[in-house]
């Protein structure tokens, strides 16, 4: 594996697993590498859990803090939470074990915009940061590293950590060198600068981290493939959010609002995004751009075939089926795709310049447009906020997607409050469902649930939606945005005492 390590201090360094993870001691803040299932570490957190598990059978405690880009991987997420060794976890995650430890309130989880991890860093606010242990694809002479799938968050924890380890790991394509662009220009307050990106193909950094060796305690080799469990197939009701995603960008071009090369596309994780995706590549469009987080397998499958001609993210979240399809034409997309910084793939600065089309998913949408990406009945936590807010915040359009209902037709996507808000009213532009799409852009709040209402409810919720909308209109304390608050968070109350939020089924149970 030498032709991966050309410092030769680093191959020094070399040691296994086990030894690199001894390093790490209780109570630690480490900081990973890894963002949405890609260029995680693999070995070192793997051993990390076991000699965790060691010492809780000794009696003893051993939990650190966990920082990363965002995601990662059982291999990471899933044996740190099912050894019990977080005390706290950022900024983002979606991992079903670490999940459950979350919601059962076993470790404190902080859910920010990706955009600001890097800053808040900067700023302090998580403390300091004892080590560093990051995946890279090689090591150069000079001692910088050759990115992985992922760029995350790694620039700063490089900077910021005290010590480092990394994982040189082989699976990695070396084709990757030269795809990454690593900005190193950002200060914080009062001495930002304008950062000079104005295209999503514009190159503004290096294509290499820098490193001082002399940080690195370990270097562990490593053979492992990113995984990420297969996206499903679009099914119709994915199908039907992208049809009327596309219906719409259609008549916003022919409003004059759009050309035919749309603006740089986000698209956020899960199958309804990807489905959205899917839906492009049969739209006729070619030449468009993306300037995103994630290049997922539609995205990859719209730049092989020209509908997108160059894609700017942070990383990788392809199935085991998409790796192939990269690994196997890396030439071809190396030169249509760059890897950032997620400060800057997720900069309000750039995504505010360049007019992006941002396109996430969502739990539930209220009638006035208030977005709730991340929370079940207000208090189980998903996902995270992700991305989304970084790009709905500042995009030139701001679409969230979602069937209109979940677990079965239990749930309505559409009710009268959300439980909780990640996106206000104020940046939700768009709310698209199989039942239609409402364009929320120059409404009042009253006639912005009028549309939401009529365009994105199912039929089993419109009449009980249009029945509170007219009561509240009638009997509101104020009639700017009507609400009946003993009623307006009864859905979620019913879904949490019976497992089933419609009134009429509650009522027989
Ligand atoms: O759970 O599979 O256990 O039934 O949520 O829902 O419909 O498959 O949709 O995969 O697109 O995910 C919001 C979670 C949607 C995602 C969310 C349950 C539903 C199912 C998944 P089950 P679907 P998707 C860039 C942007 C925030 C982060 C983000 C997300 C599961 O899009 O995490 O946007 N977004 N990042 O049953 C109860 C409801 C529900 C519900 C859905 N109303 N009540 N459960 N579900 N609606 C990328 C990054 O930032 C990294």
């Amino acid at each position: 594996m030498h032709d991966r390590i050309h410092h030769e201090g680093l191959l020094e360094r070399r040691m296994s697993a086990e030894q690199a993870a001894a390093l790490i001691k209780p109570g630690m803040t480490v900081a990973m590498s890894g963002f949405t299932g890609a260029g995680y570490p693999k070995a070192v957190p793997q051993a990390l859990a076991v000699q965790m598990e060691e010492a809780h059978a000794r009696g003893e405690d051993f939990q650190i803090k966990v920082l990363t880009g965002a995601s990662t991987a059982p291999e990471l997420d899933g044996v740190l939470a099912k050894a019990g060794g977080m005390e706290l976890r950022l900024p983002y995650q979606s991992d079903p074990t670490l999940r459950k430890r979350i919601n059962d309130g076993e470790l404190e989880y902080i859910d920010i915009h990706l955009g600001h991890v890097a800053q808040y860093t900067w700023f302090g606010f998580y403390g300091h940061i004892d080590l560093a242990v990051i995946e890279v694809v090689g090591i150069n002479e000079d001692g910088s590293l050759i990115p992985s799938s992922s760029v995350g968050n790694n620039k700063t924890w490089i900077e910021q950590a005290d010590k480092i380890i990394l994982e040189v790991n082989v699976q990695q394509a070396a084709a990757m060198d030269g795809m990454h662009d690593v900005y190193y220009g950002t200060a914080l307050p009062p001495h930002r600068k304008p950062i000079m990106l104005v295209n999503p193909d514009d190159r503004i950094g290096e294509p290499y981290l820098r490193l001082d060796p002399d940080k690195v305690l370990a270097v562990v080799e490593t053979d492992a493939p990113d995984r990420m469990t297969p996206f499903a197939a679009p099914d119709e009701t994915s199908t039907q959010i992208a049809g009327h995603l596309i219906d719409f960008f259609g008549d916003e071009i022919k409003a004059g609002r759009l050309t035919d090369k749309l603006m740089p596309l986000q698209s956020g994780v899960g199958n309804i995004a990807n489905a959205v995706l899917g839906g492009l590549a049969t739209s006729g469009y070619t030449g468009l751009t993306a300037y995103t987080e994630v290049i997922q397998d539609g995205m990859l499958h719209l730049i092989r075939d020209g509908v997108i001609r160059v894609a700017s993210a942070t990383s990788f979240s392809l199935s085991p089926a998409g790796i192939e399809e990269f690994n196997s034409n890396i030439e071809f997309y190396r030169k249509r795709i760059i890897l950032r910084t997620q400060e800057i793939s997720n900069h309000p600065e750039l995504i505010r310049r360049l007019g992006c089309i941002a396109m996430n998913g969502m739990i539930e949408a209220d009638i006035y447009g208030n977005v709730n990406s991340t929370h079940v009945a207000g208090t189980a936590m998903m996902n995270g906020i992700g991305g989304s807010g970084d790009f709905a915040r500042n995009g030139f359009l701001s679409a969230f997607l979602s069937p209109s209902t979940a677990k079965g037709g239990k749930i309505s996507g559409i009710v009268p409050m959300v439980s909780h808000v990640d996106h206000t009213e104020h940046d939700t532009m768009l709310i698209v469902t199989e039942q239609g799409l409402a364009d929320l852009r120059g409404l009042s709040p009253k006639q912005r649930a009028r549309t939401i209402i009529e365009k994105c409810a199912h039929p089993d919720f419109q009449p009980l939606l249009q029945d509170y909308f007219d009561r509240a209109s009638r009997e509101s304390f104020g009639k700017h945005t009507p609400h009946l608050l003993d009623e307006s968070l009864s859905w979620h109350h019913r879904f949490v005492e019976t497992g089933d939020s419609r009134p009429a089924v509650a009522a027989q149970a």
